[in-house]
């Protein structure tokens, strides 16, 4: 027997002890509430979902219980079908049952211990309905009361009667097209699509702002997928909707973002609607979505970033930034720990803007997760300090729209919905499976489940007559009246804020203010110099005060990276405080990148910071980054050997070769406080690249630029440094970071020994490849083959600059726990290392 259970604060002790008994009696127990002691709820939001989940028959029976057990049985008596008796004794238990057929039991949790509400639970459930004459007779009476009334109720409600029906149809060509895309690509994941098209068509539908004719509109609403093997259900409502293509100058094309025909060439070459959510690719994506989890981690930084913007734009009655965002995410995204470390975070700020409907379908790939995740998520969520609701069938939109509503009216806090659904929903040999989840189901199993959705067997990507119609008039309407609402406040705006406004216009095209470089520093020449990691504080404190809406933060690392905001006026983020400009994400690098993504995605100029080592821990969301084009950047400090004592699980050495690995990722390693200055103007321009920054610990020389070429030539990736006048040199020596003052002293030295070599600094090898092949062939001339490369990192690659012949000093092991010093001359750091080295570079040519 299924038994629901709900109660207010008043009985929320005694639900859980009733809910423990029942579990272990062996009862299927639903819980509808609350999930939490909060003594201002009401006991109406919790007992009306169970009473309509027992008159629908969606459980056998119910408890409720409020302090007296009055309102509880009060409000459960509204709901049509429901006999609720408010019982405080065994006879009445057993009678209410018998006799007046009795399906809810109400209880008062401050009028009956524990083990006479126990005692009363067990005799109801016990009982049965006796159907003698006498009380047949008397029910019947009570039933046509209620018949009276739905008759009253239903006439005056038709037309709400017709819109169900649209919705169920628009609701089914989502799992249909879902359904015949998969089918026809031979691949993907049919499932997941089938069980949530209610919930999708809920928020979109009836809830979201968002306008299909502008899907770049600042202020809309957004919706995340982050179970992104569920791609379907966005292609299917992004084309429903017909949700309009903008491409990247912001324009808009005037066709669908996805068009019938890309669904039916679903996961094929070049269409709109690939495997996984591409932003960039298709218009209406919010975020690369795949890597399961990075979509919730990353929708936190969405709704982060509209705090700030609110904190910074809105004025009384110019509510400029107030966009929401809607986040769906399965097992995987509760599993993966990006989605704990952005939870965590998510609570801690207080981002009552955000919402996660996780699909609660206990199923992944290889099977029930009864195998592998058995722990109570709410319970967990609840801790974090979120609002948790629970929806306990994905069919039903009038519950999915309520918690929906209860998420829009909850303040401080982040919403948290645990929908129970069935994977595969209306598949008679699939639904509840894994077999659901990621392969087609089969052409006999497709015409089952549309005979079951009273769908034509044969029809497929079927867009019945209507359906268009039905979005159009939803979220079409909805989305194009608040987008033209605040297209007109912000004209008004623009006429009262004019400075906020054109940063605000600035913003969303990704363009810098007038004087966004002004008071960088420059920093005189200094054998002594500083670390990086000190210029590069000097530099994000100038910029941070130029593009106001530039700023990020660290992983609890901020005194060691230097990345703190330390002007007057910048602040610190946190809920009270949606307009400080450092972020703290505390020790979370996964969710950091993740995050730093999503205000991205918003648009503001982002970056994160930690030790280089710990890149490893934010690296899915840089991939991510690199892929969706976004100009985020991250600061990474104590970039080799210069973490010395620390020793090798601090020291980095394959992550400069990893990096440079992601196409599109910007790595810059500068070699003095000049070229870091250098690599943020560099940066800063950056529209559609992240950027990787690597920066030592320790000071490095600031040297001579009146002697040695100027740090512009950051700009190109690699320049020549330092040269022997009067021709080509006899040897090349090529570096980057903390190398490059090694390097020049080594070149100073060979000169002095009358052999000409050039020093070429070389901070960014993504840089340089986008030069010409003159400028290439300038720094690096061909003929000239005798190469050292120098770089405290793995030597993967340099053979590309070096060729096969010349020589890296690199690292080859890992490093070691020892004062710098040591280490530079045990792993050969030195410059008569690299003089020798280039001696033998010239003599192999010789030979
Ligand atoms: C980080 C990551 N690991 C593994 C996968 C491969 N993968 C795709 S879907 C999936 C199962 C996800 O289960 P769930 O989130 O419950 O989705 P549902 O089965 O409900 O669709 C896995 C392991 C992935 N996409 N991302």
């Amino acid at each position: 027997m299924r038994v629901g259970i709900a109660t207010d604060h008043g009985g929320f002790a005694l639900k859980e002890e009733l809910m423990a008994k029942l579990n272990a009696a062996g009862y299927k127990v639903v819980d509808f509430g609350a999930y939490s002691l909060n003594p201002h709820d009401d006991y109406p939001d919790f007992v009306v979902p169970l009473a309509e989940a027992v008159a629908s028959g969606k459980v056998d029976r119910g408890l409720a219980i409020c302090g007296s057990g009055v309102g509880a049985s009060v409000c459960a008596n509204k709901v049509p079908g429901i006999r609720a008796g408010l019982i405080h004794d065994h006879f009445s238990a057993r009678q209410g049952v018998e006799d007046d057929h009795m399906n809810i039991l109400c209880m008062g949790g401050r009028t009956v211990g524990p083990a006479v509400a126990w005692d009363l639970v067990q005799t109801y459930l016990a009982a049965d309905y006796s159907q003698a004459d006498r009380h047949l007779r008397r029910l019947a009476k009570v039933a046509s009361l209620e018949t009276q009334r739905l008759k009253t109720q239903n006439a005056s409600e038709e037309k709400p009667m017709i819109d169900e029906q649209a919705a169920q149809l628009s609701i089914n060509t989502i799992r249909t097209l879902s359904i015949d895309a998969v089918q026809q690509a031979k691949s993907g994941h049919p499932g997941t699509p089938m069980a949530l098209a209610p919930l999708v068509y809920t928020i979109w539908n009836r809830v979201m702002n968002f306008d299909p004719q502008d899907p770049i509109w600042p202020n809309r609403d957004r919706f995340v997928l982050s179970n992104g093997h569920a791609s379907m259900l966005l292609w299917s409502i992004l084309h429903l909707t017909q949700v309009q293509a903008v491409n990247a100058e912001y324009e808009r094309l005037g066709q669908p973002s996805v068009t019938l025909d890309d669904i039916r060439r679903f996961r094929q070459l070049d269409s709109k609607a690939p495997g996984h959510p591409e932003y960039h690719w298709v218009s209406g994506v919010e975020t690369t979505t795949g890597p399961l989890g990075q979509g919730v981690a990353t929708s936190v930084g969405m709704a982060l970033a509209q705090k700030w913007l609110a904190s910074r734009y809105n004025r009384p009655d110019f509510n400029i930034f107030d966009y929401k965002v809607y986040t769906v995410c399965g097992d995987g995204c509760m599993m993966e720990g990006i989605g704990s470390e952005s939870a965590s975070l998510a609570a801690h700020l207080g981002l009552d803007n955000l919402c996660w409907v996780w699909d609660n379908n206990h199923i992944t790939i290889e099977g029930n997760t009864s195998m592998t995740f058995t722990e109570d998520v709410a319970a967990r969520f609840l801790a974090y300090g979120w609002n948790v609701l629970r929806v306990g069938d994905a069919n039903d939109m009038d519950r999915i729209e309520h918690a929906l509503e209860v998420f829009r009216q909850t303040k401080g806090r982040p919403t948290f919905i645990v929908l129970d659904s069935h994977i595969g929903y209306g598949s008679p040999h699939k639904q509840d499976t894994s077999a659901a989840h990621g392969e087609p189901l089969g052409d006999d199993e497709v015409r089952l489940v549309k005979r079951a959705y009273g769908w034509p067997e044969d029809a497929k990507f079927l867009v019945p007559d209507g359906v268009y119609e039905h979005f159009a008039a939803g979220i079409g309407k909805r989305g194009r009246d608040a987008r033209q609402k605040w297209t007109e406040l912000f004209t008004a705006y623009r006429e009262k804020y004019s400075e906020l406004a054109t940063e605000i216009e600035q913003m969303q095209k990704r363009e810098l203010p007038a004087g966004w470089n002004r008071n960088l520093p420059v920093f005189p020449a200094d054998p002594k110099g500083i670390a990086g990691r000190e210029a590069s504080g000097k530099v994000l404190n100038v910029l941070a005060q130029n593009i106001p809406w530039f700023f990020g933060g660290s992983a609890d690392l901020g005194p060691s990276n230097k990345t703190t905001l330390t002007y007057e006026g910048a602040g610190t983020f946190q809920a009270a405080t949606p307009g400080g400009k450092n972020l703290h994400f505390g020790i979370r690098e996964h969710a950091m990148g993740a995050i730093v993504n999503g205000m991205s995605l918003s648009k503001l100029r982002s970056f994160g910071a930690t030790f280089f080592i710990f890149s490893d821990y934010a690296r899915p969301a840089i991939r991510l980054a690199a892929l969706m084009e976004l100009p985020v950047f991250f600061a990474f400090t104590h970039d080799a050997m210069g973490d010395g004592e620390d020793g090798p699980t601090h020291q980095p050495v394959e992550h400069l070769a990893s990096l440079r690995a992601i196409p599109g990722l910007v790595t810059l390693r500068p070699a003095d406080a000049n070229e870091v200055v250098e690599a943020y103007r560099y940066i800063v321009q950056l529209r559609h690249q992240p950027a990787v920054l690597a920066l030592s610990r320790q000071a490095l020389p600031t040297l001579d630029r009146s002697k040695y070429a100027p740090a512009s030539g950051v700009s190109k990736g690699a320049y020549v440094l330092a040269d022997t006048p009067g021709g080509k040199p006899d040897v090349i020596l090529i570096a980057s970071g903390s190398e490059v003052s090694l390097a020049v002293e080594a070149h100073e030295k060979l000169r002095a020994d009358g052999i000409r070599s050039r020093v070429v600094s070389m901070p960014s090898w993504d840089i340089f490849e986008h030069q010409t092949q003159e400028y290439r062939d300038s720094v690096l001339p061909p003929d000239v083959t005798a190469r050292v490369a120098i770089e405290q990192a793995s030597t993967l690659g340099w053979e590309r600059y070096v060729g096969l012949t010349g020589r890296v000093i690199g690292m080859h092991t890992f490093g070691a726990s020892a004062p710098l010093k040591e280490l530079q001359r045990k792993f050969g750091f030195e410059p008569s290392e690299i003089i020798a080295a280039a001696k033998k570079q010239i003599g192999r040519r010789a030979a």
